[in-house]
């Protein structure tokens, strides 16, 4: 079902993303793998390649950047120009810290990657795939998509916006046949929270300590189920938590 279908993935470099690479590498999809870390993506399209014979264009790209994203997607060679699916995984959280501390600096990365940063890549690809009346996007947004923990506003707050887009996008898109699917990760362990806690490996660590995560591995899983559903399927929304976790701050943790 994917064989030969062209799939961009934002955030490839790490993580979820790379993890949706290799799955629908293996799937015999086509890879457009985005992010701003050149030598990354080399390396995950030299893998997959190896493992898979897949074939892979990178694109050095800062998702914050509109007019970067305009002249990468809009100088695509015309080979890879028609983009089946969408994946707008790309975003990150910076900092946990009350409203009335935080940072404008770290309000604007999250606001100009996971919420400005996935509309240039959609407003980018959408038109070709509505001309075509043919499409898939599938947003990865999070729990913090549908609920708000303490000292995360910010970054709940964008990720609640991933989720109105999702809705939107559907509206808008009714009758052109094109999928929107919305999947609401919990905890995953990937460079999600070194990220969040600028390099602190001893924080990042106690976030998934005294339970068993998920994986990206489990989560690209979940992303392959929706994006092989038959056409008149969509696999609108989804939450995809550990059994560990039952909300975003009830966590149960094994102790020592
Ligand atoms: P990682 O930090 O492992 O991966 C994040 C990816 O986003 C990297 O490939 C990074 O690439 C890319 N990225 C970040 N900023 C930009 C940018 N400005 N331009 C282009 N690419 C960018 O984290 P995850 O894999 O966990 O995160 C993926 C998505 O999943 C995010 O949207 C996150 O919010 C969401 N999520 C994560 C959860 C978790 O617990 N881990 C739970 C729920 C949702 P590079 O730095 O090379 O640009
Ligand atoms: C990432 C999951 O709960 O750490 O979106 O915000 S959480």
């Amino acid at each position: 079902m994917l064989a030969g279908k062209t799939v961009l993935i934002t955030g490839a470099s790490s993580g979820i993303g790379a993890a949706c690479a290799e799955k629908f590498a293996e799937a015999g999809a086509r890879l457009l793998l985005l992010a701003r870390r050149r030598e990354r993506l080399e390396a995950l399209a030299h893998e997959l390649h190896s493992r898979f014979s897949a074939s892979c264009h990178l694109l050095v790209c800062d998702v914050r950047d509109r007019h970067q994203v305009e002249d990468t997607l809009g100088s695509l060679p015309p080979a890879w120009a028609d983009i089946d699916i969408l994946v707008n995984n790309a975003g990150l959280a910076r900092g946990l810290a009350p409203l009335h501390e935080g940072s404008y600096d770290d309000w604007e990365e999250m606001i100009d990657t996971n919420l400005k940063g996935l509309l240039a890549v959609t407003r980018a690809v959408l038109p070709r795939m509505v001309a075509r009346r043919s499409g898939m996007i599938i947003n990865i947004a999070s729990i913090a998509g549908r609920e708000v923990y303490p000292n995360g506003n910010v970054y709940c707050a964008t990720k609640h916006a991933v989720r109105a887009l999702s809705e939107a996008l559907r509206i808008d898109l009714n009758g052109t046949n094109i999928r929107v699917v919305n999947i609401d990760p919990g905890l995953v362990e990937t460079e999600f929270s070194l990220v969040r806690f600028r390099g602190d490996a001893e924080r990042a660590r106690k976030v998934y300590e005294g339970l068993q995560p998920l994986t990206a591995h489990d989560v690209a899983e979940l992303v392959l189920f929706c994006a092989t559903r038959p056409p008149h399927v969509v696999i609108a929304d989804v939450l995809i938590v550990p059994t560990a976790q039952a909300t975003t701050w009830l966590v149960h943790r094994q102790q020592g």
